[in-house]
């Protein structure tokens, strides 16, 4: 063991040969990984771009936007799926909205109380360049048989589907703009609600504190009236602007996402880097002051 740490502060600066940087940039600050691309291409729905970064592996970008990579997903999707799957009452059926690159159905899929996985992507495209590019996001999902996927428009899915169909509806779509708008409104959270069963509980992933500040508070205000209570839970995306990141809970009987049950954490919980409930019950409190009152106000 050394006596001291050792700290390297040489700064980076060009990219190597071969490699460039790509950037997710907003309001003057750039986001950026330095890394070759592998696929640049428009789909009906979206620019979609696959790179292969020097620090966080394959990564996916939606319209320039940053949606995840193989050394980093795992502290987006762990805190967006458990919270959810160790809280609700039951957990037979679970959907999914969004969620291409296959990491949130194989968090969901590890909870072995699973039955049924309906995971409605309205870009085939992400799926399939993720399934040949980023495997390890799916691992084992894409050929579970408690797996159906749907490429379709999940606002539509949500509005069809019958009322107390799951038991944990889970939203992982981009930011909100593009084909991600309409799942941040009103009616979409009501059909989300309408959907569960007593006990079920609904989870999203709620933007930036800090970059999307405005779009965070308005996304958890407007699921405290639709389910009268919801929590926001905040983390670190390094990857994501600002690296600071939020996901909010609701149920249809009170916080009950709060609390790991103890049996499904433990059925998790040693696979998990990121997420564990002593990690949960300090990032549900890690509610930042100014957004706490501008929450209450
Ligand atoms: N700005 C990034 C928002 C990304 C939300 N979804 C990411 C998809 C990962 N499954």
């Amino acid at each position: 063991m050394p006596d001291s740490v050792v700290f390297d502060p040489t700064p980076g600066t060009a990219a190597a040969a071969g490699s460039c940087w790509v950037d997710e940039i907003h309001q003057g600050v750039r986001y950026g990984l330095e890394a070759e691309v592998l696929v640049e291409r428009s789909s009906a729905f979206q620019r979609i771009t696959v790179i292969d970064s020097r620090t966080y592996g394959k990564a996916l970008l939606l319209d320039g936007c940053w949606m995840t990579a193989e050394r980093q997903e795992r502290h987006y999707h762990e805190p967006l799926v458990h919270p959810a799957l160790c809280a609700a009452e039951r957990i037979e059926r679970v959907l999914v909205i969004g969620g291409g690159d296959g990491g949130t159905a194989r968090e969901c899929l590890r909870h072995p109380g699973v039955v049924q996985l309906d995971m409605v992507e309205i870009d085939g495209e992400v799926v399939d360049l993720c399934q040949q590019h980023l495997p390890s996001l799916g691992g084992g999902a894409w050929s579970d048989p408690r797996f159906r996927l749907t490429i379709g428009d999940g606002i539509a899915w949500v509005a069809a589907a019958a009322a107390a169909s799951y038991d944990v509806v889970i939203v992982d779509g981009s930011d909100p703009a593009g084909p991600a708008e309409g799942l941040f409104n009103r009616a979409f959270f009501e059909h989300c609600r309408r959907l569960l069963r007593p006990g079920g509980v609904f989870a999203t992933q709620s933007e930036s504190p800090e970059v999307f500040r405005a779009v965070h508070v308005a996304t958890v205000r407007l699921l405290r009236e639709v389910f009268g209570h919801a929590d926001p839970l905040y983390g670190w995306v390094p990857m994501y602007p600002s690296g600071w990141w939020s996901w909010t809970f609701a149920a249809t009987d009170g916080p009950r996402y709060r609390q790991a049950l103890p049996e499904r954490a433990a059925s998790v919980a040693d696979g998990c880097a990121i997420w564990s409930p002593r990690w949960q019950a300090g990032a549900f409190e890690a509610v930042p002051a100014a957004i706490e009152r501008e929450l209450q106000a």
